[in-house]
């Protein structure tokens, strides 16, 4: 295992709706490490306004991949900022040519893979509305909100993203096997890959394989 300094520099890979964002949330609670979305950082930039973000909604709603050369600008520059800090990347890198370009800045330790059956992934999708303004994510099944339709704080309404529409999601799936194929493959020494249809179920595996690597700082939570 590292030293007790060593940064720990982490990857977790999935299709859409594997449970990437569940999974990095309650590691990075667990473990103290910087949770950083891909998915979420250029949500942001396109809240912002910025021209980049524009670019980038286009690809976002239709369910496409960004390019790499401006998803991987996006991620160098929120990597820079947090040199001296423990790490857990979602979303990121997603293709091979993103994970050339991560490994020249950084060597990496562990890379977690989800499997998650296709059917469990499109159900788990369409179920899935978000509060826009604070990116607060439900699911009508798995962790719904108090009162149908609204979000739990400030009871605003819920909307579902363009890219979980039926029609965007099989896209998207599609899309997310081909590109990631050489990227496990190039991981293949590092890769620790955990199957199942719940969250709940695969947790307890994932929080043992980071515990050999990093102390917890908050015992292990029960969800
Ligand atoms: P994102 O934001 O990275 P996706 O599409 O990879 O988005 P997503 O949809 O955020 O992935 P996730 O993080 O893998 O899914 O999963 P999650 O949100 O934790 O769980 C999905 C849903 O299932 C949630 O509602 C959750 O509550 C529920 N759930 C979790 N576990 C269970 C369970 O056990 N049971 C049940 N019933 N439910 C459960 O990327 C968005 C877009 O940004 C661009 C692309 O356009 C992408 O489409 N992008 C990139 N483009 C190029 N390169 C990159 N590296 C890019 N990164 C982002
Ligand atoms: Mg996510």
């Amino acid at each position: 295992p590292p030293m007790a300094s060593k940064l720990l520099r982490a990857v977790v890979l999935g299709p859409p709706g594997s449970g990437k964002g569940t999974v990095c949330d309650r590691i990075a609670r667990s473990f103290g490490l910087q949770h950083l979305s891909s998915g979420q950082f250029l949500r942001e930039n396109i809240g912002g306004g910025a021209e980049a973000g524009a670019l980038a909604q286009q690809y976002l709603e239709r369910g496409l991949l960004v390019p790499d050369h401006v998803i991987t600008r996006v991620m160098m520059t929120e990597l820079e900022k947090r040199r001296e800090q423990h790490w857990l990347l979602d979303g990121f890198p997603r293709t091979l040519g993103q994970a050339k370009a991560l490994d020249g800045i950084c060597e990496l330790d562990l890379v977690i893979s989800l499997n998650i059956p296709f059917e469990t992934l499109k159900d788990r999708l369409s179920a899935r509305w978000v509060h826009p303004a604070s990116g607060r994510v439900y699911n009508m099944d798995f962790n719904p909100p108090h009162v149908q339709g609204v979000d739990d704080l400030t009871g605003e309404p819920l909307v579902q993203r363009q890219e979980d529409r039926p029609e965007a999601v099989a896209a998207r799936l599609r899309k997310y096997k081909d590109a990631a194929k050489p990227v496990i493959e190039l991981y293949k020494g590092i890769l620790y890959s955990f199957s199942g249809t719940e969250t709940n179920k695969i947790w307890p595996y994932v929080y043992s394989l980071l515990s050999s690597r990093i102390p917890p700082i908050h015992p292990e939570e029960e969800h």
